[in-house]
């Protein structure tokens, strides 16, 4: 009988639980509270990924089975307040222990509250994917809470401060809500033509 898709494959919460993925894999990354598990929800049209309004809900790293040749990874956020050194470290630990071990083929979406600039935890996530050669999207998320002039801004304050960090990667952007589906087709439609082998 076929696989039942989507469904959840592993959970990480230490380096040690690690699974080595040999199928294309598209990661997710960001800030805690920054809309992650609820992309991955839209995306997969299910209510897989756990998603909550205090931030810090996702410990674990999570790999979803979505389409037959493609995983959707969903990895711990960072950066809230209420966090000991402990658990920061934990959060390095695994992210880092992570990147060490990558997936053969992966695209990375590092997702972005659109009412926020990069910061600096943002910046060292950016520059490691880019120094191990991974394509790298920023998502704008939770883009039903913005109006038009906010948009506008929002994209002008991140180009202005990639441009500042003299970044030479093509990076791109889009809007997303996974309030209304807005930017979810697109990204589905982008990660199918990924899964297939095609230039994402
Ligand atoms: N308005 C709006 N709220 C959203 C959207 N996406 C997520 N949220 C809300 O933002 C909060 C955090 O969402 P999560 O998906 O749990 O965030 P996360 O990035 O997985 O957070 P961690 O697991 O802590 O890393 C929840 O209250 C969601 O309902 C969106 O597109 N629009
Ligand atoms: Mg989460």
């Amino acid at each position: 009988m076929p696989e039942q898709l989507p469904k959840l494959i592993a959970t990480a919460f230490r380096p040690d639980q690690l699974v080595a993925v040999s199928d294309a894999s598209a990661i997710f990354l960001g800030r805690s509270n920054a809309g992650k598990s609820s992309l991955i929800n839209a995306l997969l049209k299910k209510r897989l990924a756990m998603t909550a309004k205090a931030p810090g809900k996702t410990r674990s790293i999570n790999y979803y089975r979505y389409l037959p040749h493609l995983v959707l990874i969903d990895l711990p956020g960072f950066g809230y307040a209420r966090v000991s050194h402990g658990e920061r470290d934990a959060w390095r630990d695994l992210t880092f222990a992570f990147f060490e071990a990558l997936p053969n083929r992966v695209v990375a979406f590092l997702l972005l509250d659109a009412n926020r600039d990069l910061e600096e935890t943002e910046w060292e996530l950016i520059a490691a994917l880019h120094s191990r050669g991974i394509e790298l999207r920023i998502l704008l998320t939770k883009a039903d809470r913005l109006r038009q002039s906010e948009r506008n801004s929002a994209q002008r304050r991140l180009q202005d401060s990639l441009a500042t960090a003299g970044l030479q990667i093509p990076l791109t952007w889009t809007f997303i809500s996974a309030k209304t589906g807005e930017g979810v087709d697109l990204l589905r439609r982008l990660l199918y033509r990924y899964a297939q082998n095609e230039e994402a």
